[in-house]
Order: structure tokens, then sequence, then C-alpha cells
């Protein structure tokens, strides 16, 4: 037996540890451990409510805007307010263009270097292939030098598509990271016609390129590698949903087990910390979850927290939005995942894997920026953006959405006008959680265990790991 300790994965946002123990080529048992404590929660407490927007944004740099949507919602709900639809649709293409952003980063920059060979590369590429060149783990690359050279080339056409995408989220939200413009009753901005002119010209670019290069690079590594639709799996989804429009979901919430989709229940979510470097043995709602750091606690590995719906680990991502939204999603949405599912020769039940994952991501990108085209050419440059806002003494509110990694949760409870409890259930919490009391792995612990493996198991458990796009700044919080 091997027992491997890969600390940090790179290409990750953030310090995660994975420990792996090899039997008999095959990985018999994973720890997933989450290596730094953050405390925003805490920091929160005493401060003015409206400060929770601004400042649960900072708890990451690559998806504030996740955090900016979900602690608006939150407080809509806390102050009982209902932007107008103005406000809901630049919310959504604030949001929208950030979403984009990190699944052209996830792709290219994060994953598909797991795939390249950077050694064949030549000519202006080729300082590339020293920065790019696998280290442990190296072997299995199955292109050809052309394909390797091309997608190289895109690796770098992304980084340029990835500064549009963030110019969009500056021009509505005024800067990137952490905009200035989502704020509960809905938004600050107003932009003008030729704001509105600058946005949808650099969302064609952004469609030119998802379409024409993001879409058939992701077919040609499904292609290559699609024996990865098997390599990874869970099984059990769950999303909240986003990008809220008068009341409906772009992309709906649901529980997704074994082809069938049942309504989440907000009531039924717990996160415990049975092996997590936090004071308390049970699990509690993130309503009246009380649990301080506790450094020495013996038999704890992460800083991470176990959430668990109905008693039960989910895997939460792109994988658990297009499963629901193949059952529950507007037809846009199902012809963008039968289109690609059927292209990559795969069903719905391969959407948990290392390749469903990425193939998931993509075929949200293709939705997503339709949709954006189509909000972009809804909005009235004289109508209303929000609602104005007067702060209760005592209140409690709830803002569940997706984040591009998964299901974000915020929770506040509001007392003398000032925040007493606020509680973050951030995706890669979900993802990269430890063992539950009951010996329940995490997501990623359940995806690596019982992976075969050529060698050390390096190789397939970065890229199981690097499939969810692991965030450690959002998971601790
Ligand atoms: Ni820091 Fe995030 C997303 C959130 S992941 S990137 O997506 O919330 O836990």
């Amino acid at each position: 037996m091997s027992l491997v300790a890969i600390d940090p994965i790179t290409r990750i946002e953030g310090h995660l540890k994975v420990e792996i123990e090899v039997e008999g080529g095959v990985i018999v048992r994973a720890r997933c451990s989450g290596a730094l404590y953050r405390g925003l929660e805490l920091i929160l407490i005493g401060r003015h409510p409206l400060d929770a927007q601004k400042i649960t944004q900072r708890i990451c740099g690559v998806c504030p805007l996740a955090h900016s949507t979900a602690a608006s919602l939150c407080l809509d709900d806390a102050l009982g307010l209902a932007p107008p639809r103005n406000g809901q649709l630049l919310r959504n293409l604030i949001y929208g263009a950030n979403f984009l952003h990190n699944h052209i980063l996830h792709f290219y920059h994060l994953a598909l270097p797991d795939y390249l060979d950077p050694s064949t590369l030549e000519g202006r590429l080729a300082p590339l292939g020293g920065l790019l060149a696998p280290g442990d783990g190296a072997g299995d690359r199955r292109f050809s030098p052309e394909e390797n050279g091309r997608l190289l080339e895109h690796y770098v056409e992304a980084l340029v598509m990835r500064r549009k995408a963030q110019e969009l989220v500056a021009l509505f939200g005024g800067k990137m990271p952490h905009d200035m413009a989502i704020v509960p009753g809905g938004v600050t901005c107003r932009p003008s016609l030729g704001d509105v002119a600058a946005f949808r010209f650099r969302l064609r670019e952004l469609a030119s390129f998802i379409e024409g290069t993001y879409i058939p690079d992701l077919l040609l590594v499904a292609k290559r590698y699609g024996d990865h639709f098997q390599l990874g799996k869970v099984g059990r989804l769950l999303s909240f949903g986003c990008f809220p429009l008068e009341g409906e979901r772009l992309f709906p919430a649901g529980v997704w087990q074994g082809g069938e989709v049942k309504p989440v229940n907000a009531d039924e979510l717990r996160e415990g910390v049975y092996s997590s470097w936090y004071r308390g043995e049970g699990d509690s709602h993130p309503r009246e979850e009380e649990a301080p750091p506790d450094p020495d606690k013996a038999r704890a590995y992460s800083w991470i927290k176990s959430p668990r719906y109905q008693g039960e680990a989910f895997e939460v991502g792109p994988a658990a939005r297009v499963a629901v939204g193949l059952k529950l999603g507007p037809p846009g949405l199902r012809e963008a995942a039968e289109g690609l599912l059927s292209q990559a020769g795969v069903n719905p039940q391969a959407l948990s894997s290392v390749m469903g994952r990425h193939l998931a991501r993509g075929i949200e990108a293709l939705f997503l920026i339709r949709a954006m085209e189509d909000w972009l050419s809804q909005l009235d440059l004289a109508g209303p953006v929000a609602v104005p806002y007067s702060l209760p003494q005592e209140a409690e509110g709830q803002g569940l959405v997706d984040a591009p990694r998964g299901a974000l949760g915020h929770w506040i409870r509001i007392r003398d006008r000032k925040i007493a409890h606020y509680q973050v259930i951030a995706p890669t919490t979900w993802n990269a959680c430890p063992r539950d009391e009951a010996g329940r792995p995490g997501p990623i612990e359940q995806a690596l265990e019982g992976t075969k493996v050529a060698g050390d198991g390096l190789l397939e458990a970065g890229r199981i790991v690097r499939s969810f796009d692991p965030c450690l700044a959002c998971a601790v919080q």
C-alpha cells in the first residue's frame, strides 16, 4: 500500500491537501483537507446588515458576484424587498459575465493542462512549454502535436476572452473584482445607451469564442478522453438554481438522484463539524449554527465543514444544474444539453464524472450567453432599477443561489439593526468536505475512492479533483 499526500493541489484556488491510499492499483481511501481558516462570518457580527453584501464579496476574487448576489438575495428576504424587473435583469447580466469568466478560466487555464503535452510546442508558443510542463503525474497525453498546438493557441486566446468577461462585469458593475452595483433591492447602475452598446459588442465576441472555439475544443477533449465519463463519479446532485427573473430561475433548483428530480427544501440543510477544526459534535441548520474554531480538535482533519441535505453528502456544480435543468429547465437549456450530450455520445447519467463536469460547463456557457443577449435587449433604460429599503429592528433572511461551482447559501439574523448571526455554505464546502459522524465521505473523497490507477494515482487524482474546480477561499470563508 502507498500513501500519497498532494499538498497543495495546484491549478485550483486556495490551499487544498488531498491524501490518497493506493492498494492493488485502486485508491482505497481519500481524505480532503482544507488547510486555511478565514473567519469572515465572525467579522460580520455587530456590523450594519448592508455591510454583509460588501464584505462577503471579499470571500473570493474568483466568484465575488456569486457572494454579491447571494448576500443581496439574503437581505432582500430579510428586508422584504422585491427588485424591479430592470434591477433583476442587470443583476443577471453582471453575474452572468462573471459566470462565463469562471467557466473559460476553468476549462483552458485550470483543467486543460492536465491533458496537453507542452513538450511538443514550437515557435512563439514554445516558452509556454516550460511554464506548463507537467510535473508529477505526467502521462496519458492523447493529442497530436498539431492538436496540442491548436489547443495552446486557444489557451492564450482564452486569456483575452477572460479580460473581456471581466470588462462586462465592470461596465455595469463599476469594477471587477467586487462590484459596486448589486445591492439589496436591485442595482445602483443606470447604463447609458453607449454602455449597452459596449456590453453587446463584448458579449458577441464572447459568444463567437464560446460557440466557435470553446465548444469544439471541449468536444475534442470529451471524445479523446471518453473513458473519463466513467472517472470520478458521485451521483447525488443538488442545485439551488440561479439567474432569477420574476420568480423563475434560468437554471432551476432541484435534487437529482438516479434520474429523479425533487424540489429542494432548505429546512433540511445541515452543516456538521465532526471532522472539522470547530467546537461541537452534531450538525445544525445554518440559521442556528454556532461553531467557533478549535484548532486542537484531535480527530479533525479539515477547516471545511460538512454540509448535508437530508443527512447525505451531495455534489454541487455544473453537473447538478444541467441534470436538474434537463428535467425542469427551459427548452433552450434542454436543447443545449441534449445536443452536446449526444455529440459526446453519453446520457445524463454521465454528467457526474470528470468529463461530464467539463461538458456541463460548456452546455451552461452556450445557453447562458444566449440568455444574456436576450436579457440585454429587454432592458428599459428609463425604468426603475431598485426599490428603497428601511432597516427593521429584527429580521431573518436566507439567500440561495448557484455559484459557478455550485449551491451557495447565505443566512442572516438581524437584532437591534445589527448583524447578530451570519452563515455561509459555499459550493466547495459541499464538494470538498470531510467525513461526517456516520463516516460518510464528502463528494470529492467519494469520487476518488474506488478509482483504478496506473501508478501512484497522482495523475488520476489531479484530474478528478480539478474537475470540481475547487475554491478553498470560498470553502472555508
Ligand atoms: Ni471562490 Fe465560489 C464559486 C462560491 S466556490 S469560487 O463558484 O461561493 O466554493
